[in-house]
């Protein structure tokens, strides 16, 4: 450690903090805009200025050495301060009002802290075009303020490079390479640079306005399906604790929106295990495409399908719950209630941004219907809820409706990494042995290591999993197989989990802000604790998922869960 002065104030910190981390730590908080505690630091920005030993510095890019004398505040700083956010403010739009930031901006919280009253330039208006091609994230940049976050993230922590920087000075915005857009681009919808923008620039696509359509029309049944991790953070919109259990809540706030049916993506993460898992042990079998690899992210897939073609044949052929749920809605569902497909609005709660693109791909209509209708953020429905009035952290608690929305311990954890894998491996476990598991915790898979591996026995076979969160992670363990397969050596593994988002679908592009890694876990830690409170914890002990193939699928893998829940993607 190294001791120095924080505005007079002695402090111990390690070795090479940075003094932004240190102030922080002696309850100093500096205030920054490109500086993100998650991302490595750039130094854009200079408002974090502090002065040390008699210099001005930026203390997001200065590591803490002994006897340091740091000043956060002083007339040179605060005024140098203002003066950045002034020549930012003269070229971002006035329009905070109207802005989806509105409220959750770090520019308007800065220009008030600030106490920024006037701007003393001529406004600069971009006039640029607003890129909506993507069905999943708009690209705003008449908002952008150069920050470099949404950069960071996307090229250092997902590893996809599908925005940079273009132009220079006050000219600077951030866009696709060569002429692409976010929509024709290598962006594969995971939303993260969605989380990190600190004001309006980047956002979710909105769907707000269809679901209020679907429910004024007499003619639809709307049904609704929630996944896994938006149980655990949607609170937050409502001051909650991130990691509180807000389930019963939820299904109680759809109805008072008028949603028809209330389901639970949970049911069918329980029905994609009875799938993947019969999958893996029948690959396991024969030997065949191993490993497995789950293919329930679809910011993944594009991520697959764009730099790991080759890998392409390993994925599961199973469809993600949430598209799953919507083929069982428009299918079985359907039938049983007597309501004809194409009245069913399939309208899903999703953590992620990218569960847009997900539902629109030609290859989700194999009952001739679209499964899934609409897809709704976590931040979207709990705009809905504002608008609709509801005080939801006064609602009582309501059950789901029944049929398809039982679910085990092991969907739930599906909402965090490693917890596809942890379900997975209950019931392949249980199915291929015949026994009861004496202990369904597979504790190596959990927690936030970006790559974790473990080595299960199966029935006297050592089955050898790894499990990647965040793309850049998934690369890891891609590069690793890809090798192995080049140079004919032995696979390193048999079953690979990967989520796009770190933390796994609790830190989805769609969850509420700020969404920091250090908040991900409190949600992670909100689906451990509810897994261990379940009597059910295993996918195949759901009864309504084993009603669900004694009345309509009948076999896991058979002819009808091929035709519906099922899809392949091509190289
Ligand atoms: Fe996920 Fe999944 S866990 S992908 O993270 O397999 O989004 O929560 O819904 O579909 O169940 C997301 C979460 C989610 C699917 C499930």
């Amino acid at each position: 450690t190294v001791t120095i002065t924080i505005n007079g104030t002695p402090l111990q910190v390690e070795e090479g903090t940075l003094l932004v981390e240190a102030a922080s730590r002696a309850d100093v908080e500096i205030p920054t805009l490109c500086y993100h505690e998650d991302l490595s630091p750039r130094g854009i920005c200079g408002i974090c200025l502090v002065k040390v030993n008699g210099e001005y510095v930026r203390s997001c890019i200065t590591r803490v050495q002994e006897g340091m004398e740091v000043v956060t505040s002083d007339p040179v700083i605060r005024e140098t301060r203002r003066k950045i956010l002034e020549l930012i403010l003269a070229t971002h739009p006035d329009d905070c009002l109207k802005c989806i930031k509105h409220g959750k901006c770090e520019l308007q919280d800065l220009a008030e802290r600030l106490e920024v009253r006037s701007i003393p330039y001529d406004k600069y208006e971009r006039g640029l075009p607003v890129d909506r091609t993507s069905p999943s994230i708009v690209r705003d940049m008449n908002k952008c303020i150069g920050c470099g976050r949404c950069i960071e993230v996307c090229h250092n922590v997902q590893s996809v490079g599908a925005i940079f920087f273009h132009h220079r000075g006050s000219h600077t915005i951030v866009a696709n390479a060569a002429g692409q857009t976010m929509g024709t681009s290598v962006c594969v919808a995971c939303g993260q640079c969605v989380v990190y923008c600190p004001v309006g620039a980047l956002y979710e696509k909105e769907a707000v306005e269809r679901v209020w359509e679907a429910l004024a029309d007499p003619e639809k049944v709307v049904v609704a399906q929630i996944a896994p991790a938006v149980r655990v953070a949607l609170g937050e919109e409502f001051g909650m604790k991130p990691g509180e259990l807000v389930i019963g809540k939820i299904y109680a706030a759809l109805r008072r929106l008028g949603v028809d049916y209330v389901f639970d993506t949970n049911f069918s993460a329980d029905l994609t295990i009875m799938e993947e898992g019969t999958e893996f042990l029948h690959r396991l079998e024969k030997g065949e495409r191993l490993p497995l690899i789950t293919s329930c992210s679809p910011g993944w897939i594009k991520f697959a399908e764009t730099y790991y073609p080759d890998l392409l044949p390993h994925l599961s052929t199973c469809k993600s719950p949430q598209q799953m749920m919507g083929a069982v809605v428009k299918t079985y569902f359907a039938q049983a209630k007597g309501i004809p497909p194409s009245r069913i609005v399939s309208l899903s709660v999703m953590p992620c941004t990218a569960k847009k693109f997900e539902a629109q791909r030609e290859e989700m209509r194999d009952s001739g219907f679209w499964d899934v209708d609409i897809v709704l953020t976590t931040r979207e429905l709990a705009r809905m809820i504002r608008q609709a009035g509801i005080r939801f952290d006064q609602l009582k608690e309501e059950p789901a409706d029944p049929v398809l929305s039982s679910y085990s311990g092991a969907a739930t954890i599906f909402g965090a990494t490693g917890g596809v894998m942890e379900a997975a491996l209950r019931t392949a476990y249980e199915l291929k042995t015949g026994k009861s598991l004496p202990r369904v915790e597979f504790a190596q898979v959990r927690g936030v290591k970006g790559v974790k591996e473990a080595v299960i026995e199966l029935n006297g076979t050592q089955i050898r999993v790894a499990v990647a969160h965040g793309l850049s992670n998934a690369r890891k363990v891609l590069d690793r197989v890809r090798e192995a397969k080049e140079r004919g050596e032995p696979l390193p593994y048999h079953f690979i989990e990967v989520m796009a988002c770190p933390g796994g679908c609790v830190g989805g592009g769609g969850q509420p802000l700020p969404s920091p890694l250090k908040k991900r876990e409190e949600r992670l830690m909100g689906l451990y604790a509810e897994d261990g409170a379940l009597s059910v914890r295993k996918s195949h002990e759901n009864p309504e998922v084993r009603a669900l193939y004694e009345h309509f699928l009948k076999e896991p893998n058979g002819e009808l869960p091929h035709t519906l829940l099922h899809t392949h993607y091509e190289p």
